[in-house]
């Protein structure tokens, strides 16, 4: 299935000028002598989107050709970063560009920083969804990506007197060079009003919505190219707009205000990205987001279906397979089957038989918080025909539990989709198991914990159903584009395939005692921290040094990620030398990089701690280089992209059994960084393929989480036992950090003893303080050092995204690779 060669180039640097020039004149209207940096980055793009658009067209034509079984991948999220990099690379086009623009006396580097990021997504989940659509298109799987066009995407983050602020992200102010608007294929969505029961000519009952209002989808394309440039798929994100529908009905059942309000609000649909990662809002608005973009999406494939099959949809599920990217895109279940049952007059069974083909469902999380559920007094007011769906899977389904747990009332409410007892609410995850024939879990762990603990009984009723796929990175961006310098010594010792077959890096690990390459390798390192140690002087005045250990802690804050465990440790090191300035150790310099959702008080009050503690400690003369503490404001995939290479040390620190994969621990590891690291998630995976002397695990199991929480866990006894988690707490609710402001970070000392410390931060820090004597221990050997690098990038060939989408395809989707040939 790795289908593709790699890149080989067709345009030469003249060819690549030449267009790059056109542009700048009849697309931009400028020249040469009068273009700054901006308009260089869009002539570069609008000269590259001519190979892309040329790909793209030929990879349609030769799906339709071939009336292909593709995959549409549903999420609400896409975090695609930057694109003029990544398009470069994967035609094999960027020495070319960069020779080229040299020569026309503009860096590439330049350039590529005029990009905004594409911020359509929170984290992980977000993240996750671009790498995979960059493999699908890489291994030549007819695929497309169905998401919303947010006219905002995550929030810009800077930093105030070490506080959070939001600014709103634009990132399509000046125009997007890669999307394309298609008005051609602009769908009707129908939202609120009532529902009609009818009876048909043979009697049958019907059912007809009568909807409050309509508004209308319109699909922007942005073209995905697959490594080689083969392959162009396409990510489909909807807009919306207003349809100027006036609904009579409403208005003489004595709505006109409510009809007139929803007229309004069309455009706010697709307006701004929700920014919480791991929490339900439960407010109204999500959820029309959340029909909007699955409602136009089915409706998309159905017409692009119609065209080669029309009426006859007993090929639907043959050609149609839906991943759900979480239970975000779960209404997309009764959508189909109102369009089934109601639209296309199928009987409930035929259509039921169709749906539970099509939908695969992927759940990224455990966490209650998280585990979507709709008050039904919301969903009848906003898809009133949706939720009499519902309620007929549910009293089907209900039929089945029976047969299996004859008379078993309390298993019928553990599984119903409906959860009883206070406000009704519709439970997406149930519905999203119910309706899907194959459900997984994103790493090894996580998937035993999605069987055991979240859905045990959907696993007894249907054991094949439940299975693993362990999330992946695109090692194209994450490696070879992040890292060039590293890349080219990969390719000089392994050859240049490795991008296309990770496992290949396993070569590398036979070198790992070489005294050569080491010096090579570490060469490499040493100078991408040069590059982010200029940087971090750039971005927030912080001198440091680059023989310091570079220990980085980068993704979403949240308790469960534990932030505020490394922060804890890092102010007992301060003390610890306080106390003792000869205290022996590595300089280090912690940097963290990390989002709190708006709302989530305790998380930005930990940003604000971070923030507070590193003003003291960067400033403290007593401490000199040997501490330093870095927060990169705005953390994004552009900024992952200059941390990751530069990293040494990889903070993985979750509570077992809370973070579900993690994906930044691989790139972490993927570029030489040694994680320190729970038996969380993929970290597992990743010990198990670096060896255990390669990595730094410490702390309690998920089956030592279970039983300290059900012994009765007290913070307060490693409170007063350990001295020092007590000095480290009690400092927090000083003014010491935080002159003339005593108990400005008191909310973290609270939240770990008063309300009972619900991550087991402090039942972790002593062996996490342990740990860290020993990542110190081992950063000071060189040599033992670079040969545990070394290993580290050697052994993630699993980890590929490539990898994870083998394993969608011959677990879930059941697809072949559809070539695409490239002119000669
Ligand atoms: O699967 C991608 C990513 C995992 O790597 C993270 O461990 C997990 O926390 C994240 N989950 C979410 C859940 N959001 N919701 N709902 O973002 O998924």
């Amino acid at each position: 299935s790795q289908a593709n060669s790699l890149p080989d180039v067709k345009i030469d640097k003249n060819e690549f000028k030449a267009a790059v020039i056109r542009h700048l004149h009849c697309t931009l209207g400028t020249d040469e002598n009068k273009a700054n940096s901006h308009a260089w980055w869009k002539a570069t793009c609008a000269a590259m989107q001519e190979n892309v658009l040329e790909g793209l067209r030929r990879t349609q034509k030769t799906h339709y050709m071939n009336d292909t079984r593709a995959v549409h991948y549903f999420s609400a999220e896409f975090l695609m970063g930057r694109l003029l990099s990544n398009n470069l690379q994967n035609f094999g086009l960027y020495e070319v560009a960069e020779a080229g623009l040299k020569e026309l006396g503009v860096e590439i580097a330049d350039v590529l920083e005029e990009e905004p990021d594409m911020a359509l997504g929170n984290g992980g989940l977000g993240r996750l969804a671009a790498c995979f659509i960059d493999s699908l298109a890489t291994m030549e799987i007819p695929a497309i990506g169905y998401g919303i066009h947010y006219e905002h995407g995550l929030f810009r983050q800077e930093i105030r007197s070490g506080a959070q602020i939001e600014r709103p992200d634009s990132w399509r102010d000046y125009g997007n060079p890669w999307e394309i608007c298609r008005p051609e294929s602009t769908q009707e969505v129908s939202l609120f009003g009532y529902v009609e029961t009818k009876y048909g000519e043979n009697g049958r009952i019907q059912k007809e919505w009568h909807p409050g209002s309509i508004v209308k989808g319109v699909p922007w394309d942005i073209p995905v190219v697959g490594y080689g440039g083969k392959t162009v798929n396409v990510l489909r994100l909807w807009q919306s707009e207003s349809s100027g529908y006036f609904n009579w009905d409403v208005f003489n059942a004595g709505g006109y205000v409510d009809a007139q309000r929803e007229n309004v609000q069309a455009e706010t649909i697709s307006k701004v990205l929700y920014p919480n990662d791991e929490t339900e809002a439960g407010k109204e608005l999500r959820l029309i987001q959340q029909y909007f973009f699955c409602s136009c999406s089915l409706k998309d494939i159905i017409r692009r279906y119609k065209r080669a099959h029309k009426d006859d949809w007993s090929r639907f599920a043959e050609q149609v397979v839906i991943q759900l990217n979480d239970t975000h895109p779960a209404i997309a279940i009764p959508e189909l089957m109102r369009i089934l049952v109601d639209r296309a007059q199928l009987d409930w069974d035929t259509a039921w038989g169709i749906s539970t083909k099509v939908f695969a469902y992927t759940n990224h999380t455990l966490l209650p918080e998280a585990l979507e559920k709709w008050p039904a007094r919301m969903l009848e007011k906003i898809l009133p025909r949706h939720l009499e769906i519902i309620y007929e899977i549910n009293h089907r389904f209900m039929d089945e539990v029976d047969k299996k747990w004859p008379g078993d009332n309390l298993m019928k409410a553990k599984l119903s989709i409906i959860e009883e007892g206070g406000e009704k609410m519709v439970r997406m995850g149930h519905l999203s198991v119910i309706g899907s024939f194959r459900v997984n879990g994103v790493a090894e762990l996580h998937s035993r914990l999605v069987k055991q603990n979240l859905f045990p009984e959907f696993d007894e009723l249907w054991p094949e159903k439940l299975t693993n796929v362990t999330n992946g990175i695109t090692p194209r961006r994450w490696l070879k584009a992040c890292n060039p310098a590293l890349s080219k010594l990969i390719d000089k010792k392994i050859g240049e395939d490795w991008p296309i077959n990770l496992k290949k890096l396993e070569g590398l690990a036979k070198h790992a005692t070489n005294k050569t390459f080491q010096k090579q390798f570490m060469q490499v390192k040493q100078a991408n921290k040069k590059m982010l140690a200029e940087e971090i002087l750039a971005s927030t005045g912080i001198e440091v040094s680059t023989d310091a250990i570079f220990d980085v802690q980068i993704k979403r804050l949240h308790e469960y990620k534990r932030q505020h465990l490394n922060l804890l440790h890092i102010m007992a090191l301060y003390r610890r030398i306080l106390e003792n300035p000869d205290y022996d150790m590595h300089p280090r310099v912690f940097i963290f990089g990390a989002k709190a959702a708006p709302a989530y008080t305790l998380a930005k009050d930990i940003i604000y701690a971070i923030n507070m503690v590193a003003n003291k400690v960067n400033n403290d003369p007593r401490v000199g280089d040997k501490l330093k503490v870095v927060f990169l404001p705005n953390y994004r995939v552009s900024l992952a992209e200059k941390m990751i290479p530069a990293s040494d040390v990889s903070e993985q620190i979750s509570t077992a059994g809370k973070e579900a994969s993690g994906t930044g621990n691989m790139k972490l590891a993927l570029n030489g960084a040694v994680t320190i690291g729970t038996l969380d998630g993929a970290n597992v995976e990743i010990a198990e393929e670096v060896g255990d002397d390669n990595i730094f695990i410490f702390g309690l199991t998920v089956d030592e989480v279970t039983e300290t929480l059900k012994a009765g866990y007290n913070p307060k006894d490693y409170y007063y036992q350990d001295a020092e988690i007590k000095a480290v707490l009690d400092w927090l609710e000083t003014d010491y950090f935080t002159p003339g402001k005593p108990g400005a970070l008191v909310s973290i000392k609270q939240s770990l003893l008063d309300m009972g410390d619900p991550y087991l931060v402090l039942a972790d820090f002593r062996a996490y303080s342990d740990a860290q004597i020993e990542v110190d221990k081992a950063y000071r050997d060189k040599e033992r050092w670079a040969e545990m690098v070394i290993i580290n990038t050697a052994m993630m060939g699993k980890f590929t995204s490539d990898r994870s989408i083998q394993d969608y395809v011959d677990r879930v989707w059941n697809l072949d690779p559809c070539p695409v040939s490239r002119p000669q």
